[in-house]
C-alpha cells in the first residue's frame, strides 16, 4: 500500500442519520480528497454495539451509549487516504460537541456529548481502524478503485 492507502472507520450516528446529517458529513470528508471505498446503512444491533464500545464496558455511561447507537440507523463508512485516520480525527473535533473547535463536524454540528454525530476510528489507539472496518464490513464489501483526482491531491502521484 502506499502512504495515500491508509483506511479508516467512520461513522455518522443515529442523531447525525435522524438530522439529515449524513449527506454533510460525506460532502467534507470528500471534499477534503479522502476516497470512500465502503458504506453501509445499517441498524446496529446490541451484540454489534457492545463488541464496538468494549473499550467502555465498565464505564458508567455504557447502558446510555449502547442504547443510543442502537436506537436508529447508523451509516457506516470506509474511508482511504494519507494520514486518513489522524485527519478524520481532526476534521471530527474533540469528543465533546461543547468544547469542539468550530469549523470541526462536531464543533459545527453539536451541542451535547452523549450525542456527538459521528464516529471514527481513534488514531492513537494501534489497529483501531482495521479492528473496527473487520467488525462492520466484509473484505467484499470494501472496493479498490482508482480516483481520478488522485494526481491533484498528492505531490507524488501522477496526473
Ligand atoms: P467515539 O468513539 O464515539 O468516536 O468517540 P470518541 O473516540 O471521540 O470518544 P470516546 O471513545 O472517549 O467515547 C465514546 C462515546 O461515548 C460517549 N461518551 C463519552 C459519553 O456519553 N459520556 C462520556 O462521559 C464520555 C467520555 C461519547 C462518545
Amino acid at each position: 500500500m502506499s502512504h495515500h492507502d491508509e483506511r479508516t472507520f467512520v461513522m455518522v450516528k443515529p442523531d447525525g442519520v435522524q438530522r439529515g446529517l449524513i449527506g454533510e458529513v460525506v460532502s467534507r470528508l470528500e471534499d477534503r480528497g479522502l476516497k470512500l471505498v465502503g458504506a453501509k446503512f445499517m441498524q446496529i444491533d446490541r451484540d454489534l454495539a457492545e463488541e464496538h464500545y468494549g473499550e467502555h464496558e465498565d464505564k458508567p455511561f455504557f447502558d446510555d451509549l449502547v442504547e443510543f447507537i442502537t436506537a436508529a440507523p447508523v451509516f457506516a463508512m470506509v474511508w482511504e487516504g494519507a494520514d486518513a485516520t489522524r485527519q478524520v480525527r481532526r476534521m471530527m473535533g474533540t469528543t465533546d460537541p461543547a468544547e469542539a473547535q468550530p469549523g470541526t463536524i462536531r464543533g459545527d454540528l453539536g451541542l451535547d456529548l452523549g450525542q456527538n454525530v459521528i464516529h471514527g476510528s481513534d488514531h492513537e489507539d494501534e489497529g483501531a481502524n482495521e479492528r473496527e472496518i473487520a467488525l462492520f464490513f466484509d473484505d467484499e464489501e470494501l472496493v479498490d478503485w482508482e480516483q481520478s483526482a488522485e494526481g491533484w491531491l498528492y505531490e507524488d502521484a501522477d496526473f
